[in-house]
């Protein structure tokens, strides 16, 4: 029986991740009535979901990898490594959730199934999988951006009678890999980094990879007292320089060319960073690696020469390879992964001169055989950035879908709002710096221009605001227009959403983070420069 009761507020947010903890917090701190929505059964989002063994944080990690908006949270937080693992998120997480007691306005286990707006009324009215309403004037999305399992649709993956897990929805209880052969489909970070786990424990492991990865040592190491003391003194400095800097960490923006050095500088550059090991790799890089062609190919046979030099086999160390421009896909942290097929226990299929035919009750068969396997790992990631907007699919202005909006393209505007969708916000959605920005603190930043704008509304006493389809159609061009400075849109990646058939294939995220957020500050104090705003009914 559906409860028909409807609760009023002032904001409802959908996810009780790093970014809708935040957005709990600020609207709070607005003075403003919020209730937030996630389908777990508690806080973290994809630090939530992603339990599979070796999930670490495999962008630049800890003590930066955290929220800015309290010095005490900052200065009271103790981090035991560089590259935290994921319970140790999980557990900063949860001390965050404690210390501003978020659970109280979070409804967990709770999926909103419809997202509506009422013209009329000027408001968003959600309903959950109960059957419980509720109605709010502003509807803020913090659904994710890596949230929506891509589970690939190849002929008799059904029948698989055996354990299957897809990494981003890894069990809560303890796995066991013990005497069982394990096939790993996907090499992205997921599986980069379960691979080295599964084969200290499975009997064998047949990794099935379509796309060879670059991938650079996450030189993961225990944070020293000096380290956190350090960051904990300099906190002022380094937060404005993560604010200044292009990811988003407390970095200087590189503006050397690699083509200024020789040969012989360029590699004793990447050598030394090689040898250290960490995401910093690619923020202390060239100014040009992902612009250049030449300077690109001079690290991407750094790292060819490197996986040549690890793996023992060279028939294996060929197939991993890779071919594409090197950090056009995500760069990828491994810990002892192409080390790990010196074991006598993994083997490598390479897809693409072997493609999988079919699953079996008890096996994969692949053009050259059958392989038999216990145990299925689906590290096949994500309908990225735009995926999970599309899974709540919102209704906006005639009952419009989102879906009937984003057939071409992911239109919005700032990457935070849509045409047609009044008062909806997102929070690291496509047109945003998401994804290529240190998330907490984008999530921070974007949402506290959310709260302004909101608050703007209400000191000019309006009801909605939302894009123009012209202000959409700017953006779209400046958001192409900085990535075809690089060679990102060259590659297929999940940037481009070339990994989901039939999604819109272009490179939806907005490059050149801190400008990012000096752009939407100027639409800000153009008196919200591109929008249409309606007096309140
Ligand atoms: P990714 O990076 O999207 O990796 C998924 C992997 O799965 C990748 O190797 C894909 O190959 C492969 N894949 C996907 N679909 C298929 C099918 N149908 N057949 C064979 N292989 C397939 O996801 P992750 O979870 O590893 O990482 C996501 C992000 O989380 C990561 O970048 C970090 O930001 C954290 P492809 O390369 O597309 O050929």
């Amino acid at each position: 029986m559906k409860n028909e009761s409807t609760e009023h507020y002032d904001v409802v947010v959908i996810g009780a991740g790093v970014s809708g903890m935040y957005a709990l917090h600020h609207l709070r701190e607005m003075g403003l009535s919020v209730r937030v929505y996630d389908g777990a059964s508690d806080i973290g989002g994809t630090w939530w979901y992603n339990r599979y063994p070796g999930a670490r944080v495999d962008g630049p990690g800890s003590p930066f990898y955290c929220y800015t908006f309290s010095e005490e949270l900052m200065k009271e937080w103790e981090w035991a490594e560089t590259q935290s693992d994921q319970s140790a998120v999980l557990a900063y997480l949860e001390h965050v959730a404690d210390r501003f007691d978020f659970r109280r306005d979070i409804q967990f286990e709770t999926w909103v199934e419809d997202a509506r707006y009422d013209e009329a009324t000027q408001r968003w009215t959600v309903e959950t999988h109960t059957g419980a309403r509720a109605s709010a004037q502003f509807l803020i999305c913090a659904v994710g951006a890596l949230s929506t399992a891509n589970k690939p649709d190849i002929p008799g993956i059904q029948d698989f009678a055996g354990e299957c897990y897809h990494t981003g929805q890894w069990p809560h209880e303890p796995i066991s890999f013990e005497g069982k052969r394990v096939a790993v489909l996907g090499t992205g970070s997921s599986g980069i980094q379960s691979i080295p786990e599964i084969a200290r424990e499975a009997a064998h492991v047949t990794v099935l990879q379509r796309t060879p990865q670059y991938a650079f040592p996450a030189g993961n190491r225990p944070i020293t007292a000096e380290e956190m003391a350090h960051a904990r003194e300099n906190w002022d400095v380094l937060r404005e320089k993560m604010n200044g800097n292009v990811a988003g960490f407390p970095c200087d923006n590189q503006e050397r060319s690699a083509l200024d050095d020789t040969p012989e500088q360029r590699e004793a550059l990447y050598e030394r960073l090689w040898q250290r090991g960490g995401f910093n790799f690619f923020l202390e890089l060239y100014s040009d690696i992902a612009t250049s062609e030449e300077a690109n190919l001079s690290l991407a046979d750094f790292v060819r020469a490197k996986i040549r030099e690890i793996v023992h086999d060279p028939e294996t160390a060929r197939k991993l390879l890779p071919d594409y421009f090197v950090i056009t896909k995500r760069p990828i942290l491994e810990n002892g992964y192409f080390d790990a097929y010196n074991r006598d226990n993994v083997s490598l299929i390479d897809l693409r001169e072997d493609p999988i035919e079919r699953f079996n009750t008890t096996s994969v068969v692949t053009r050259s055989g059958e392989h038999p396997i216990d145990m299925l790992v689906l590290a096949t990631g994500y309908d990225a950035i735009s995926g999970s907007m599309l899974r709540l699919n919102p209704k906006g202005r005639g009952g419009k879908s989102l879906k009937e909006r984003w057939t071409d393209r992911f239109h919005n505007y700032l990457g935070i709002t849509v045409s047609d969708f009044p008062n909806l916000f997102m929070i690291h959605g496509p047109g945003s710096p998401g994804v290529f920005y240190n998330m907490p603190l984008g999530a921070e930043r974007q949402m506290d221009w959310i709260g302004q704008c909101m608050r703007h509304l209400s000191d000019q006493s309006l009801g909605s605001i939302e894009p123009t389809v012209e202000s959409e159609d700017a953006w779209a061009n400046e958001v192409s227009a900085l990535a075809n400075i690089t060679l990102f849109p060259r590659t297929d990646s999940w940037w481009t959403g070339a990994n989901i058939p039939g999604k819109p294939r272009y490179f939806s995220v907005y490059l050149g983070g801190s400008i990012y957020y000096q752009r939407i500050n100027d639409v800000k104090d153009k008196g919200y420069a591109g929008f249409t705003f309606e007096p309140k009914n």
